[in-house]
């Protein structure tokens, strides 16, 4: 049985690269304490949407020891899933859906759950102790931990960034009875990881839908993560021209951050390279789908989740946007569609093309204006961080 904690912690983190993880750090359970207040006053500002699921849990979601009192270690771990391709390059693509870089591939609820999975055993096996592991789907807030954890700080766009793998990570955590994190260790900066945004602001101003009501505060609402994946009734019509061509969440924030140039595409865990029928959809092959053909063509990818008749209200609403005469007849079919909700999209989007119009501000209008000033402090940083571009390669959409 393994008794040493530096030992051990070595152990786990070696353990967790060998499935695929490319980060990995040890906290102890309480170490997050502002995470509740927070998360309280973003729902208590209905930030969150229609995502009931966060209010109805709240009480245990905000830290570790609610949802399990005996917990005194939280493991968090990162999975890369770094593009190898600009993930803006279809924007403004009339004929093509553009699918977030995080969906492209294998689901990755199921191949961060196999890994943690293993290593859960194992730690369980050696060492005698209980463990729980997460990944998105629980009562777990998941980006402070990891954040706490030392594998990164969550940016001004909310979500978790690495030094060493931008904010191109999934996140997933074991929870244990363990006492391993009294002590600072190779793998973790305790206690958590300084903010490394400093005067930059390119993802705030690279929001298609001014989602962030400030820096490290996003409104669900207005996200087109949300609109198009979490949100089930119509999209509302102020954000609908801004949607674009996005029929499946949404990359643009996370894909201006400058730190993302410290990423590679060769750290990205492989079952996450793009499917080709994922990567860039046809919009007519969208509009065609039945049930069965949205099952079989999504499959082991995390779109499944929201049924054929979100993603063909999704691709109605981007065909509106298209210019694209051609899909007229598919649209004007569907305007028929047993689900209201297809139905109207459709029909917005066939009286759309009629008169046609054009989309709203991005990533891309961000871009074309200038490199932004990232702040590296005193951390050796400053010279690589300087004049920072990330680039596109195309000007406009
Ligand atoms: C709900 C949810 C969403 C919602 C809401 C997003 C959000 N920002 O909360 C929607 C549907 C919009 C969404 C979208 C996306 N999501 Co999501 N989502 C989640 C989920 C299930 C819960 C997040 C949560 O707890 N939100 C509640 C709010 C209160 O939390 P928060 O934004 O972190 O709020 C913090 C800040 O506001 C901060 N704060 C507040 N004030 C201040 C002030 C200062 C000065 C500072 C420093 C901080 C600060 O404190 C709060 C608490 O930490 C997690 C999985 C999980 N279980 O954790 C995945 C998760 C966050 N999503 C993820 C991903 C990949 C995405 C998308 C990129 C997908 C896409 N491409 O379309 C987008 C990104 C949009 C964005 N800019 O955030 C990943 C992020 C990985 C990472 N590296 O961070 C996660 C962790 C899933 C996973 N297991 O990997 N998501
Ligand atoms: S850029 Fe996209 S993913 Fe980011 S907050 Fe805005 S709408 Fe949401
Ligand atoms: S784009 Fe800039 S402000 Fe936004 S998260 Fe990245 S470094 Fe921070």
């Amino acid at each position: 049985m393994v008794t040493d904690k530096q030992a051990l912690r070595e152990q786990i983190a070696d353990r967790a690269r060998a499935l695929g993880f490319a980060a990995c750090g040890f906290v102890a359970a309480d170490a997050a304490p502002r995470t509740g207040e927070r998360l309280r006053e973003w729902l208590a500002e209905g930030r969150h949407g229609d995502m009931l699921w966060m209010e109805e849990k709240a009480d245990r979601r905000e830290s570790p020891r609610a949802l399990w009192p005996e917990v005194r270690t939280v493991i968090a771990l990162g999975m890369s899933y770094a593009p190898a391709a600009d993930p803006l390059r279809l924007a403004g693509e009339g004929g093509v859906g553009r699918v977030s870089v995080y969906a492209q591939g294998a689901d990755y609820h199921d191949v961060l759950k196999k890994g943690l999975r293993q290593l859960a055993r194992w730690i369980a096996e050696s060492t005698a102790h209980d463990v729980k592991l997460f990944v998105d789907t629980a009562p777990v807030m998941e980006k402070p931990l990891a954040h706490a954890a030392g594998l990164g700080w969550q940016g001004k766009h909310t979500n978790l960034i690495s030094r060493a793998h931008g904010n191109w990570l999934f996140l997933g955590a074991i929870y244990t009875t363990l006492d391993l994190a009294d002590a600072p260790h190779a793998h973790a900066v305790a206690p958590g990881h300084r903010d490394l945004c400093g005067s930059c602001d390119r993802c705030q101003r690279a929001c298609p839908t001014d989602a962030f009501p400030a820096p490290y505060r996003l409104d669900a609402r207005r996200c087109i993560s949300y609109l198009t994946i979490e949100h089930r009734g119509p999209i509302p019509h102020e954000f609908r021209e801004a949607i674009g061509n996005r029929v499946y969440g949404c990359d643009d924030c996370l894909a201006v951050c400058p730190w993302n140039r410290f990423a590679s595409a060769a750290q990205a865990n492989r079952a996450f390279l793009p499917r080709a029928e994922l990567a860039a959809p046809a919009l007519a092959d969208l509009l065609d789908l039945d049930d069965a053909g949205f099952r079989r063509v999504f499959a082991g990818s995390p779109i499944k989740r929201i049924g054929r008749g979100r993603m063909v209200r999704n691709a109605a609403v981007a065909a509106g946007n298209s210019g694209d005469p051609a899909l007229l007849p598919a649209l004007e079919r569907l305007a028929g569609d047993p689900d209201p909700v297809v139905a109207e999209a459709a029909a917005w989007a066939s009286a759309r093309l009629r008169g046609s119009g054009g989309e709203a501000g991005s990533a891309v209008e961000v871009l074309a204006a200038g490199p932004a000033r990232v702040d590296v402090g005193n951390d050796g940083l400053g010279a690589l961080a300087r004049g920072i571009e990330v680039e596109v390669d195309h000007a406009q959409r």
